[in-house]
Parts: C-alpha cells; sequence; structure tokens
C-alpha cells in the first residue's frame, strides 16, 4: 500500500540527469499547458499548496520530483507546446522532455487530456511519442466537474472510438472525481 499523503517536494531540475540523488522509479506528469498536471499532483497527495498551480498557462518550467510516502517520485513536467512529427517532438522545450523519456527509471506517464476537448493535434502527437517508446501511460481526461452527462458520452466515444484508447479516468480536482482510480493505477505501475 502506498500512502499518497506522505509527500515531499524534492528538488527542481532542468533534465532527469540532475535529479534527486536517491534512485527511485519515476511517473510523469504529461500534457498541454494549463491542462491541470500540477493540479492534479496535488490532490492525488491532498496538499493544495504542494505543486505551484496557475491559472495562466506555461507555468511549470522545470521538472519538479516529488517523494511519494519514501518510495517513488511524482514528477511534475512544464506543459507541452511542440508540433509532432514523425513521433519527434520539436521546440526546445520537447527536446528536453525527448531526453527525460530515455530515464531509464520512468515506470510510466499520467498523460492528461482536457475532457472538454477533443484531443489536439499535440495530443495525439504525444500519444504517438509513447506509443513508439511503448510507455506505460494512464490516461486521464482532467475537469470533467464542468461537463454535464451528454459531454461525458460524447468525450468516452472520442477517445475510446476516434483514439482508439480503451481505458481511461475521468477525473476532477475540485468534485473528487476519479482520484483513487489514479492512485490505484499509479500503485500497479511502481
Ligand atoms: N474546474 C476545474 N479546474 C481545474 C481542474 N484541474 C485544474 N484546474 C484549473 O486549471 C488551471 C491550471 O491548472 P494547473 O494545475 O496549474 O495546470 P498545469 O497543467 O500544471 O499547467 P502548466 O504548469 O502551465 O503546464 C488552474 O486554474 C486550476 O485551478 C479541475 O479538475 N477542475
Ligand atoms: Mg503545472
Amino acid at each position: 500500500m502506498i500512502n499518497f499523503n506522505k509527500a515531499k517536494f524534492i528538488k527542481s531540475a532542468p533534465t532527469y540527469l540532475q535529479k534527486p540523488e536517491k534512485n527511485l522509479k519515476e511517473i510523469v506528469f504529461v500534457g498541454k499547458s494549463n491542462v491541470g498536471k500540477s493540479s492534479l499532483i496535488n490532490a492525488l497527495v491532498k496538499n493544495k499548496s504542494l505543486a505551484k498551480t496557475s491559472s495562466k498557462p506555461g507555468y511549470t518550467k522545470l521538472l519538479n520530483y516529488f517523494e511519494i510516502d519514501e518510495k517513488f517520485y511524482l514528477v511534475d513536467a512544464p506543459g507541452y507546446g511542440y508540433t509532432a512529427s514523425g513521433g519527434k517532438l520539436l521546440d526546445s522545450f520537447s527536446k528536453m522532455m525527448e531526453t527525460y523519456f530515455d530515464n531509464p527509471s520512468l515506470a510510466g506517464v499520467v498523460f492528461i487530456v482536457d475532457s472538454r476537448h477533443k484531443l489536439s493535434k499535440d495530443d495525439e502527437g504525444f500519444y504517438e511519442f509513447i506509443k513508439d517508446k511503448g510507455l506505460p501511460f494512464i490516461l486521464v481526461a482532467s475537469k470533467s466537474d464542468k461537463l454535464n452527462q451528454s459531454e461525458k458520452a460524447s468525450i468516452k466515444k472520442h477517445i475510446t472510438k476516434d483514439i482508439g484508447i480503451e481505458e481511461f479516468v475521468l477525473a476532477s480536482v475540485t468534485k473528487n472525481i476519479g482520484l483513487d482510480e489514479i492512485r490505484t493505477k499509479i500503485s500497479q505501475l511502481i
């Protein structure tokens, strides 16, 4: 059993090569800027001020390592702004993240998309990228508190039918939806 409430900030790093000394597995949170990566980390550990959040996009600038229950790291990452092309990530931030994915400690990706919209080209590009790399991932559709029933049905149809991802978690940090399921899935990757 992992105690997610036992969470502490360890350090910020520009690449995984500067990661914390203690060698633990890592779960990284990835998605477009402002999708709710940092908020989701806070909700999972029940500490609203652990990871810094903002209503403005582009807030998280480095890899932020949070140690959970002395067992593994949750890694908060900047949001993407990259162009997907043949599985390569193009801009300078993306180069930084591309090297991150060669990190041997990486145990899985929490891939977050906005439940109010279809996947963007960048989301689809990132999905191709993790598929190519064969990385285990948990797909989370965030901000589900903003959806009505028919909108929930339509994002489900989009993800499962158009994109072809069978399993995903519809989540809301404000309404505490999907969080236990995400904790369970992360525990299975560790
Ligand atoms: N209604 C609602 N708002 C949310 C939810 N999750 C995040 N937000 C809001 O979305 C905004 C962005 O949240 P962040 O957690 O900072 O997003 P981020 O993905 O870390 O953004 P960057 O670090 O800039 O890439 C904030 O105003 C949050 O309060 C949610 O489940 N529901
Ligand atoms: Mg952030």
